[in-house]
């Protein structure tokens, strides 16, 4: 029989996403994704005025293990690249076939999904959208406000995650702002060919 291990809680700031204990802290900066926004230009004149944090993760420690539930919580920082808005890598679940909950705490996103034929989706995020990503779908979060875009996240423990699909392709859609408003159009960039 498998280790039986003891129940714990973690507790959950509402308002800015701060777990505590902090568990597994991922910080990206723009120059961990440079390559994944369309204006070049942007990127080089960000980086050199300092290096944006666009975004951190904190990880509840849970053994990336069939059964288990992995849990976490983004803060995706507001911000803009050029007209595109500051936004997450995204990625597959290693085991493509696992699904994930996202729960918005707080600010406006838009949560960008591909499934591996490249049919895209979108759903809203705002405070208390339970968005569900099924198995099979790319997804990538994107704060489309003013403020930090802040959920809270749930998936199977033994999901994974594979970034090379999207580095390598990216995403068919981006969202960029118009007038200051949300656009989802295509890539221009966009490497098109089946995963
Ligand atoms: C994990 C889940 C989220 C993301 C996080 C950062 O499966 O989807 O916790 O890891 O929002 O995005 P990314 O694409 O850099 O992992
Ligand atoms: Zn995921």
């Amino acid at each position: 029989m498998a280790t039986l291990r003891q129940p714990f809680n973690t507790h959950l700031n509402l308002g800015n996403g701060v777990l505590v204990p902090e568990g597994v802290k991922v910080v990206r900066h723009l120059s961990d994704m440079k390559d994944m926004y369309q204006d070049q230009g942007a990127v080089q004149r960000l980086l050199d005025n300092g290096d944006p944090l666009i975004y951190v993760v904190y990880n509840v420690e849970v053994p990336e293990e069939a059964g288990e539930l992995r849990h976490c919580t983004s803060i995706v920082y507001p911000g803009r690249v050029g007209n595109e808005f500051f936004m997450t890598k995204g990625h597959f679940h290693s085991k493509v076939g696992t699904a994930e909950i996202y729960l918005t705490l707080r600010g406006r996103g838009i949560l960008l999904m591909q499934a591996q034929d490249g049919r895209t989706a979108t759903l809203d995020m705002f405070p208390g959208s339970v968005s569900y990503i099924p198995p099979y779908w790319a997804h990538r979060s994107i704060n489309v406000g003013p403020e930090p875009l802040v959920f809270f996240a749930v998936y199977p423990g033994d999901a994974g995650h594979n970034y090379g699909v999207i580095e390598e392709k990216g995403f068919a859609k981006v969202v960029l702002a118009q007038d200051d408003a949300p656009v989802v159009v295509d890539n221009p960039r966009y490497v098109c060919r089946r995963t």
